[in-house]
């Protein structure tokens, strides 16, 4: 015998609440006080209760899901604040729809953000690069959807959440000036990311301030498997090189191996600094010193945002949040000042008489 569907009514006795608050979490969480709310899923959740989303499309209601457009989730940062923002609004009552797109071309994205609006979804995440011009324009040809973009020049007259990665930057070159490294090696991210490009001015500005103007650098497409090819081209150029900084860990990843198969040694031989600190990074051996974005606090103040949106939509922010430097084993002195350390020549020299 199948069971009868639990209807909205059975979903209010249960959870003591009135069918008018039941029906507000369905279709706008975000005025429902966070206890009852938790209270009416629970009870939705006990009583297996299954919305009418096409009733709730047809009487014109917006659906109380957010749209993540994404650039590839095989990538681990995007996947990681995908995660995060997923996470988080569910927790404020919202479900996400995911759109996955190969391409930051306006026709796909016009396209995803048509099917998001067919489906009465009227907030959106864009966490895929965007030039300043193709940022505004989708904010201007669709003022009925609330666009949240994460990866746009901070120049953009549009709604930004992003990182701000001159501290990050800044602080990575820094240490290794501060270690002893003069001769560096950039991998960047591709050319077409507008965080890509930020990051290896910020590089270039901090080294030129400390003197150091001949930097060769490569760019890579943020895959493991394009820091291993840059890394091999790269030091068959330079094989001097002691310093690799590296515009995502998972490049660095494979920066790591490629160095591993040239026999250097990390990071006696080379230091490497990621960007990122995706959970792994920790575990890469030697543990990667990087640059921390704190993708669950992105994912958080992304549903924050657009929660807070719904009064002033279209009213232009940029939010940056911080970038930190961590500190682990894949830096130390380069090699050859280590034997200019007094400590190290002792020792060297102790060696000898024995
Ligand atoms: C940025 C990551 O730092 C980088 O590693 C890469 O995955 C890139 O995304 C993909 O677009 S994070 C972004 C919020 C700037």
């Amino acid at each position: 015998m199948t069971r009868r569907q639990a209807t909205l009514e059975d979903v209010a006795i249960e959870a003591g609440v009135s069918q008018q608050t039941v029906s507000r979490v369905l279709n706008n969480p975000a005025i429902v006080a966070e206890r009852t709310r938790k209270k009416v899923l629970a009870a939705m959740n006990t009583l297996n209760y299954v919305p009418n989303r096409s009733a709730q499309i047809l009487a014109g209601k917006a659906l109380p899901t957010f749209g993540l457009i994404t650039t590839s989730l095989a990538l681990h940062a995007p996947s990681q604040i995908a995660s995060s923002f997923k996470h988080h609004a569910e927790l404020a009552g919202y479900q996400v729809a995911i759109s996955m797109l190969k391409t930051g071309q306006l026709p796909s994205l016009q396209s995803a953000l048509n099917e998001f609006r067919a489906q009465k979804i009227n907030s959106v995440v864009m966490s895929l690069p965007l030039e300043k011009a193709d940022a505004e324009t989708l904010t201007r040809d669709n003022p009925d959807i609330r666009l949240l973009f994460l990866d746009v020049p901070p120049a953009a007259q549009v709604c930004h959440l992003g990182f701000l990665h001159s501290d990050g930057t800044a602080s990575s070159v820094n240490l290794l000036l501060d270690l002893g490294h003069r001769k560096f090696g950039l991998l960047a991210g591709p050319e077409s990311s507008i965080s890509a490009r930020l990051r290896l001015a910020c590089w270039r500005d901090t080294l030129y301030q400390a003197g150091i103007t001949e930097v060769d650098t490569e760019y890579g497409d943020w895959s493991a498997n394009s820091g291993w090819i840059k890394t091999v081209e790269l030091f068959s150029r330079h094989p001097d090189i002691t310093a690799m900084l590296v515009a995502s860990d998972q490049m660095a990843l494979g920066v790591m191996s490629a160095l591993r198969q040239i026999n250097k040694r990390i990071p006696q031989d080379v230091s490497v600094i990621g960007y990122d600190d995706t959970p792994d990074s920790q575990y890469f051996h030697p543990a990667l010193t990087t640059v921390r974005q704190d993708f669950d606090l992105i994912g958080k103040r992304a549903v924050d945002h657009l929660v807070g949106m719904k009064d002033r939509p279209h009213q232009a922010f940029n939010d940056l949040l911080p970038t930190t430097l961590v500190v682990r084993q894949s830096t130390a002195a380069p090699y050859a000042s280590n034997a200019e350390n007094p400590l190290i020549r002792q020792l060297q020299a102790l060696v000898q008489q024995l």
